[in-house]
């Protein structure tokens, strides 16, 4: 057995009943093979993969909520604390139906990856609750956030973890935890990031995450002499990373045709009027069904994905393992020629795969939706310094960093004769920056 294999079988053993940790963990070990391959005694010897693999630290809590009929409620929280190796843990909070450690150490673990290869300093985290915000009033909602925040503040601060949104937990959500953290506290500090611009948010923040992705897309198809402009994009979800893909995606010149969420999906041939979307989900919480009902010419699809419609370019902006086999085979039958993800880990490994070996041009999540994170950390510098900055120049340094991000993967998969594999290049790049940091910090 290699090196990599037995860590391998080591997480199998002591995550048992954890697929998507134990798949995360697997491909990221499997890709970093070769640089492990020329440091083996030395990483064997310090025990590196096995602490890279091991959470630091992990809590779990009770969340009792009464709802709007008096009745009581009892979720399960966590915060996953995985990696301090490059700054405080940084990472979303998750509410969704689906959350569990094992969901939780697979984003926690992806994350610290994805925060390497912003060039900032922040360690990986993720937390998060099973809980459903569907469907539930503001009362319901702030009711949760409050019980949630109750447990979670005795771990979190501006230097030691530093929470922000992430699937169910948005604009609302984050301020009524900034408010009950703050009356726990009577602190006034950077201790979650997506903040409300009046309340030391930073502007970009909400469009980080699908923008960057736009802009990390545009420079894998300029490198094959290719464009957004003029291309057809299909992009999945219609949250908060969809709805910012979709409008830097048409500023670029594309035209989407699609959106979508869990019921099914909106074909608009005449390209997806993203105001229309920020309206029904952003105001008016509703489904993306309505859109059809509102915008003329378009067309909704109950049940299905929007990998059969022809696109040039895909963006899955949704949910974990959202692109399988048949939808990947879809596309490159339609003359899909990338992939890029806005969601972690929406497209599956066999997916990937196959993308890959039709010369698919495929873009992994810790790269291409790390703008997030990146402008939560300029969130927590400018928290710092008592300052704000102007959106034409946040806009920039995401911009920046995104090409920083393309210029590190794809060198990474030239280093290692992996070129055009940006699967391996980004995690090549971010384990090379966290492993360094972990080295010189000795066996802790
Ligand atoms: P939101 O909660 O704002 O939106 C999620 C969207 O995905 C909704 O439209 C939801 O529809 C849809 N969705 C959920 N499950 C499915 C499914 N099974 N099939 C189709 N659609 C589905 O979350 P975000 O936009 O913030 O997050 C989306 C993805 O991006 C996640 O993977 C997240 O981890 C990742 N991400 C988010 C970042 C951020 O800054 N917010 C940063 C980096 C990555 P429905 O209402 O029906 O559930
Ligand atoms: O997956 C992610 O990178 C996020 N949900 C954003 C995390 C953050 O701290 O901004």
């Amino acid at each position: 057995m290699t090196y990599v294999e037995e860590v391998m079988d080591r997480v199998k053993k002591m995550n048992p009943g954890e697929p998507e940790f134990q798949l995360a963990v697997k491909e990221v070990l499997q890709s970093i093979e070769p640089v492990v391959a020329a440091h083996e005694e030395e990483y064997r010897k310090s025990q590196l993969l096995e602490r890279l693999v091991e959470p630091e630290r992990s809590v779990s809590f009770r969340v009792p909520w009464v709802d709007d009929k008096g009745d009581l409620h009892i979720n399960r929280g966590y915060r996953v604390q995985f990696n301090s190796a490059l700054g405080p843990y940084k990472g979303g909070l998750r509410f969704h139906p689906t959350v569990n450690r094992s969901v939780l150490n697979f984003l926690a673990f992806e994350q610290t990856f994805k925060n390497a290869l912003t060039g900032q300093s922040i360690g990986g985290g993720k937390g998060g609750a099973n809980f459903n915000p569907k469907g539930k009033s503001d009362r319901e909602i702030m009711a949760f956030c409050q019980s949630f925040m109750s447990e979670l503040f005795k771990y979190i601060g501006p230097n030691e973890d530093v929470p922000a949104g992430d699937i169910g937990v948005g604009g609302r959500e984050i301020g009524y935890l900034y408010g009950q953290y703050k009356r726990l506290t009577n602190q006034y500090e950077g201790t979650l990031t997506g903040k409300g611009l009046g309340y030391g948010g930073s502007l970009v923040r909400t469009e980080a995450t699908g923008y960057g992705l736009v802009y990390i897309t545009e420079e894998m198809l300029n490198a094959s002499g290719k464009t957004l402009k003029g291309a057809t994009v299909a992009v999945s979800g219609s949250g908060n990373v969809a709805t910012y893909a979709v409008e830097k995606a048409q500023q670029m010149g594309a035209k989407v045709v699609t959106v979508s969420d869990s019921d099914g999906y909106i074909y608009d041939p005449n390209g997806i009027k993203v105001e229309v979307v920020k309206d029904i989900k952003e105001e008016r919480r509703g489904r993306i069904s309505d859109y059809a009902k509102e915008v003329a010419g378009s067309e909704y699809f109950q049940g299905k994905k929007v990998w059969d419609v022809k696109c040039d370019v895909a963006l899955p902006c949704a949910i974990q393992y959202e692109l399988e086999l048949e939808d990947a085979k879809k596309l490159v039958s339609n003359g899909c020629i990338a992939v890029a993800e806005g969601a972690n880990m929406p497209t599956t490994e066999e997916a990937t795969e196959y993308l890959q070996s039709q010369g698919v041009l495929f873009m992994p999540g810790k790269a291409s939706n790390a703008g997030g994170v990146a402008v939560s950390a300029l969130e927590m510098s400018q928290n710092s310094m008592r300052i704000r900055r102007s959106f034409e120049e946040v806009d920039k340094q995401l911009n920046d960093i995104m090409k920083d991000i393309w210029a590190q993967v794809s060198t990474a998969a030239d280093d290692y004769n992996r070129s055009g594999n940006y699967v391996a290049g980004a995690n090549i790049a971010g384990f090379r920056r966290v492993v360094k940091a972990m080295r010189d910090q000795g066996w802790v």
